[in-house]
């Protein structure tokens, strides 16, 4: 029998693409150098579209596959999935979690611990010679026993909790009820409450419409000149034009982002600023991690066109 038509819309490592390639016939829309003509030309063979976290799906590429049956994200988020444009047409929807939660909790305690503790100034001060001229690094600001808020009490939010739980911090969360996994952290719903109570605000909620710029100007604020903003989710859910003003004002003290909007070309504003960690989207980025992803993304694939139920539907 044919191998099923897919569109692949991102690259993956090669130990993704190799067993990918063995099962289905995928047209690698990240090289076309005209994506409209290579849609037109391919489209109405697709039955599935392999993609990615940040990349999605959009309303035309789905447009563009009338026999499309199924979509599958190489990660937890598909908030870059047309969702609707899905729903209308019937479209099963599948994602990776579970797989990154660990992953995506270590790097945003490791953001936490990094920028309290000026780590990466301590790395320069040894490298330029600022210890042996100037003497002992400029002190920092604990984490351990201080205030953390957990915006979104999901998988990887419980995950965080858990990790700083270790570092006997004092834990609230906000969720839309108060949930069993968080017995013993204080339920705060609104988000500034949240803030006003925490010196460490982690952004671990879904995005979707009804949580874009969650973290606004005003929560910005109450969190303040002391406080720490770290999103481990999407950029959406933050109003960033907000934080850059706060960073740049020292209204918020500093934050440590893995996201951005526009990524990868994130707003120039923040490669000037001294008070914010900047890293590379990459919170699941493990070789065990990412293998896993590949695999339950093929494993969903697969189980579609074997007319089996998908092990981590979204739709
Ligand atoms: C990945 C992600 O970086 O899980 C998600 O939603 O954004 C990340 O795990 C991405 O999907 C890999 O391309």
């Amino acid at each position: 029998m044919d191998k099923p038509h897919i569109l692949q819309v991102g690259p993956y490592p090669e130990w993704d693409q190799t067993p990918l390639d063995a099962a289905f016939h995928a047209h690698r829309y990240f090289e076309a150098a005209d994506k409209a003509a290579f849609l037109t030309e391919h489209g109405p063979k697709i039955r599935a579209i392999a993609t990615r976290g940040e990349l999605g799906a959009n309303a035309a590429m789905i447009a563009a596959c009338p026999n499309l049956e199924v979509i599958g994200v190489y990660g937890v988020g598909y908030d870059a999935v047309d969702i609707a444009a899905c729903k209308a047409r019937g479209v099963r929807v599948t994602n990776t979690p579970d797989v990154l939660t660990k992953d995506v909790a270590d790097l945003g305690v490791a953001m936490m611990l990094m920028q309290s503790r000026g780590m990466l100034g301590a790395d320069q001060w040894v490298r330029d010679g600022s210890w042996a001229a100037k003497g002992g690094y400029p002190l920092q600001r604990k984490v351990w026993g201080r205030r953390a808020g957990i915006l979104g009490l999901g998988r990887i939010g419980v995950e965080v909790g858990k990790r700083l739980a270790g570092f006997g911090m004092e834990i609230a969360y906000s969720a839309r009820a108060p949930k069993p996994e968080g017995a013993g952290w204080d339920y705060i719903p609104d988000p500034v409450a949240l803030a006003a109570r925490s010196d460490f605000l982690f952004v671990t909620l879904a995005a979707n419409a009804a949580t874009r710029h969650i973290v606004n100007a005003s929560v910005i604020e109450a969190l303040g000149p002391d406080g720490m903003l770290i999103n481990i989710s999407r950029a959406a859910n933050i109003d960033e034009e907000a934080l850059l003003a706060a960073l740049e004002t020292k209204t918020l003290g500093s934050a440590a982002l893995d996201v951005f909007e526009g990524e990868p070309k994130l707003n120039p504003r923040f490669l000037a600023l001294p008070n914010v960690l900047l890293q590379p989207h990459h919170a699941s980025g493990t070789f065990e991690t990412r293998k896993a992803m590949g695999q339950l993304l093929r494993d969903n694939l697969s189980a579609h066109f074997a007319g089996q139920p998908l092990p981590t539907p979204v739709l």
